[in-house]
């Protein structure tokens, strides 16, 4: 696309917004201040590099075999960055605690995690100007189970309070380092495939638990407990329930972390904002995409993700939500998955950036309903997609379906060539 044309679609798009009383040079700016939080199990179908035949446990699934994963931390970090090389803005990149870096410490469980086995993941980071998030990894392991901080067996209970400890103290060191605290997540699969008569059981052993977890208080990190309503194997019980994390995380003041794909296919995560953010500190986001189940297809621009964009910018809590991608598709290019569902999150906060808000709540204010309706639904042909062009091109990425190339480039000379 010649730079002229964008330059010049913008000069009109700008105009055109400005009659709404919307400022598109800011909305431009803000949306360089959000810093995604890039998942890292994209590029590697969640296998992380405890071992090489790890098999992936805990009711989710990553379908599909694309030639050319990344095989070891090298080539998994090669490709976060080509990845963000075609995304605009700069970002965060969220690590699992099953993607330690042994190779200079020697290999330990999980319960014996220490910030020294992450620390080439720091240097790489703050080599490549980004901040780290981190992931306690509960799965995938051989005391994983269907129970984990919620066993009632207390060597496996105490196995994963210990790993889960572990994981705040790296957290945190990530967080001191890098100026920013780090957002811990943690998921834990912990579930029964079947009707389980002691629902009450497990969840008092996972408060428990947690409670314990959180004993020590850290500064440079922040605490996420991220619901669920059910895994593949666990369909009939999830012990960290949405109920469950919502209670705590309003009780203890706890982030809830929200991944979309975690509720009733018609449940609205929208709407959940407004209410998190009077009761519990901020937010954290999973942005997925369910399709008939928690699916973790790669994000793109559908209503779900834009209703949630609109909602964090209608709540002015740009800073308090965590915008992290939660995906996993090997059916696809997967350095390609990374900047659809990037570019297609972003798209969506831009749109929400760029709302005529300011007349909506003027005609809301004094019940012009009708009016209300009217501009919400001009407000999504508005020439949105030339502000975005610019933003692309400010942010010296590729603008529009550009990026094909190069994802096929890299294909071409690097992915491809992986056995
Ligand atoms: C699983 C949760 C969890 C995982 C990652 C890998 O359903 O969404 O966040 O996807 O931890
Ligand atoms: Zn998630």
């Amino acid at each position: 696309m010649k730079r002229e044309n964008i330059e010049q679609a913008y000069a009109m798009a700008k105009e055109r917004y400005a009659a709404l009383g919307v400022d598109t040079d800011a909305a431009l700016a803000k949306l360089r201040n959000i810093s995604l939080s890039l998942h890292c199990w994209q590029a590697d179908d969640v296998t992380g590099f405890e071992n090489p035949d790890a098999q992936l446990s805990g009711g989710i699934q990553a379908t599909g075999n694309y030639p050319g994963k990344a095989r070891n931390i090298d080539e998994l970090r090669q490709d976060i960055l080509k990845a963000t090389s075609l995304i605009p803005g700069s970002h965060r990149l969220s690590l699992h605690a099953s993607y330690a870096d042994f190779r200079s410490t020697g290999a330990v469980d999980r319960d014996a995690l220490r910030p020294e086995h992450f620390a080439s993941w720091m240097d790489w980071a703050e080599a490549n100007g980004m901040k780290l998030d981190f992931n306690s990894t509960s799965f995938s392991h051989p005391k994983s189970g269907m129970l984990t901080l919620s066993n009632p067996d207390e060597g496996i209970r105490r196995f994963w309070i210990e790993h889960t400890k572990r994981c705040r103290e790296i957290a945190e060191q990530m967080g001191r380092r890098q100026g920013d605290p780090a957002m811990l997540n943690i998921w834990i699969h912990d579930g029964s495939k079947d009707a389980t008569v002691n629902r009450l059981e497990y969840r008092r052993l996972l408060k428990q638990s947690l409670d314990e977890i959180f004993e020590t208080e850290y500064p440079n990190m922040k605490d996420c407990i991220e619901a669920k309503l059910f895994g593949i194997g666990a369909e009939s019980y999830t012990v960290g329930s949405y109920d469950f994390y919502l209670g705590y995380g309003a009780k203890y003041g706890k982030i809830v972390t929200l991944d979309t794909g975690h509720f009733h296919l018609t449940e609205s995560i929208a709407d959940k904002v407004s209410s998190l953010l009077l009761f519990t500190p901020e937010i954290m986001l999973h942005v997925s995409r369910p399709i008939r189940w928690d699916s973790d297809h790669v994000v793109i621009m559908n209503d779900d993700t834009l209703d949630l964009a609109k909602e964090i910018v209608r709540c002015g809590a740009l800073d308090r939500v965590h915008i992290g991608l939660d995906y996993f598709d090997a059916s696809i290019n997967r350095i390609g998955a990374y900047v659809i569902g990037s570019r297609a999150t972003q798209k969506c906060l831009l749109q929400a950036l760029l709302e005529p808000l300011g007349k909506l709540r003027e005609y809301e204010a004094s019940e012009r309903f009708f009016e209300r309706l009217a501009l919400l639904e001009e407000a999504k042909n508005l020439p949105w997609n030339a502000v975005w062009d610019m933003f692309c091109l400010q942010n010296d990425v590729p603008v529009g379906e550009a990026f094909i190339a190069d994802v096929q480039q890299y294909e071409k000379d690097v992915t491809s060539k992986r056995a």
